[in-house]
């Protein structure tokens, strides 16, 4: 018996870390992809296990980057056709290096890039080779950046941002430094009542707004839009269409979100419909 023609769905790959809980990281990708019709891969550049022994801090475990590559050869090779890309955090300068040079290999279509650029946990004195390595090996790659307020003011090389006008300018210094679109967010943090992002492809300067709903930082937030991105993106939308649409998802992840014992709650996203 043949197996039923049903229609194929895009393929988008996440080279992004574990987190072990599911609220953050390739988990979060990986669901936030099946729940917008697109199949999803992984290349897990990490493993993240919070410890709620000490303040809930990030353990961090790389992986080998050879092991990162193997991955990643393996997806491409099994489905021959990647329709987009999402790169979450990566965490170490050889995990950059490996990535940059598979980006460079593979030629994806598109590449959604997560600037993150550390997490708890890390050395702090990692971070600034992090960001440089970052900027300078993985961002020239992106067809869209997604950083939060404080990796949009260390990727535009700017003082704190305290106004919707300065979110603006960063977004177009990032732009500057050849990165086709840049979704800059800054979330509530602005004080204007909602979550408030800033879109610049090079004419088109938009400011996507949708209700702040509670005050909690809510985990995987920021990985659902991007990886919500990265499949509108495979699925054929706009830089600008794919930020709209994603945002729905983020809005539909936080109000559903998990309660648990942490003092943060996770996005859940399959509760979104579009
Ligand atoms: O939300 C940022 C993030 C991305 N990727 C991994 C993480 C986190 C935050 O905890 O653990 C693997």
């Amino acid at each position: 018996m043949t197996a039923p023609q049903s229609t194929v769905p895009p393929i988008a790959l996440a080279i992004a870390g574990s987190e072990a809980s599911g609220g953050a990281g390739a988990q979060t990708d990986l669901k936030t992809f099946h729940q917008l019709g697109v199949f999803g891969c992984t290349s897990l550049t990490c493993i993240v296990a919070f410890d709620p022994k000490n303040g809930w801090g990030h353990r961090f475990t790389p992986v080998d980057p050879q092991v990162i590559h193997d991955q990643i050869e393996a997806a491409v090779a099994v489905h021959q056709k990647i329709d987009a890309v999402k790169i979450g955090m990566l965490g170490t300068v050889p995990t950059i290096d490996t990535v940059a040079a598979a980006l460079a290999e593979y030629a994806f279509p598109q590449v959604v890039v997560d600037p993150v650029l550390i997490c708890k946990g890390q050395e702090p004195g990692a971070a600034l080779d992090i960001d440089n390595a970052l900027r300078e090996k993985v961002l020239p790659f992106a067809t869209i950046t997604t950083p939060n307020l404080f990796e949009t003011q260390i990727l535009a090389g700017v003082d704190e941002i305290t106004s919707v006008e300065a979110l603006k300018d960063a977004a177009k210094r990032i732009h500057d430094q050849g990165v086709p679109n840049v979704l800059a967010k800054a979330g509530t943090l602005l004080g204007t009542g909602t979550a408030l992002d800033v879109f610049y492809d090079g004419s088109t300067l938009e400011v996507l707004e949708a209700p702040a709903i509670g005050e909690e930082r809510v985990s995987g937030a920021g990985c659902t839009l991007a990886a919500a991105i990265t499949a509108e993106l495979a699925k054929g939308a706009t830089p600008l269409e794919a930020s709209v649409t994603a945002k729905n998802v983020v809005v539909s992840a936080i109000e559903h979100r998990m309660h648990g014992g942490a003092p943060f709650d996770c996005a859940y996203q399959g509760f979104y419909q579009a």
